[in-house]
């Protein structure tokens, strides 16, 4: 667990500096049931707040040493990071190569401090929208919160201010319109994971709901 994270930390780092070499993507990158869509399709709870960046704040506390509530301002001053990932939803979408700009979640974390017993993280959005999260997989070198997408500001479609991504996990893992980040010394469930989407949600092993193989009732 440790070399795990020791090694997510150093390919941070090295995207920090601009030395990440990328590695060639590979034929078998669509995990299993998913297909690839060119478009970019919007998947939300059909409330699009409008959050002003003037009134737009991040709350960050919980099981950790330094709680913040930042602004905008605050927010865009944390040292930014780039980085190219793919995108799977668990309603079989997947999109490849996307470009998210914001501020990396190792960046969050050597902000706030987590406490020895913060074992997850609980994402909460403007729309009323939740999800947990374990830390191990928010430390690794491809999570971020994006403010913007393709070089452009995240439009209100796509989750601006500000969202969350999770690159390794299906897509619900990753907040829009994230406005509050606690650490916890234990899980709770959010939005999807209380109406019998998996916990863990790992794209490659089709882990899609709470009971293997079974949709929740009203499954688009
Ligand atoms: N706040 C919030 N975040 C959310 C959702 C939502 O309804 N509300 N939907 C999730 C799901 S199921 C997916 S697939 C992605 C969709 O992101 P997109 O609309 O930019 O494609 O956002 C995730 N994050
Ligand atoms: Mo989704």
């Amino acid at each position: 667990m440790k070399d795990a994270y020791i090694a997510a930390k150093e390919r941070w780092a090295r995207k920090m500096a601009g030395q990440h070499k990328s590695t060639p993507r590979s034929a078998d990158r669509l995990p299993p049931g998913q297909h690839l869509v060119q478009n970019f399709p919007v998947l939300d709870l059909g409330v699009r707040p409008e959050v002003p960046l003037e009134k737009w704040e991040l709350k960050i506390h919980g099981k950790v040493e330094n709680p913040v509530t930042l602004n905008w301002q605050q927010f865009m001053a944390l040292p930014q990071f780039k980085d190219t990932s793919d995108f799977h939803c668990v309603t079989t979408w997947s999109q490849y190569d996307m470009t998210w700009e914001g501020v990396a979640f190792f960046t969050i974390a050597d902000l706030v401090k987590p406490k020895p017993e913060a074992g997850y993280v609980f994402f909460k959005s403007y729309d009323g929208y939740s999800t947990s999260n374990t830390l191990s997989n928010c430390m690794d070198d491809d999570v971020l919160i994006a403010h913007s997408y393709n070089g452009n500001q995240l439009s209100k479609e796509h989750g601006g201010p500000a969202r969350v991504i999770i690159p390794k996990l299906y897509a619900w893992k990753g907040a829009k319109f994230i406005r509050d980040i606690t650490f916890l010394d234990r899980d709770n469930l959010g939005f999807w994971e209380v109406r019998g989407y998996s916990n863990t949600a790992d794209p490659w092993t089709e882990d899609r709901f709470a009971t293997k193989g079974q949709p929740p009732p009203g499954f688009p």
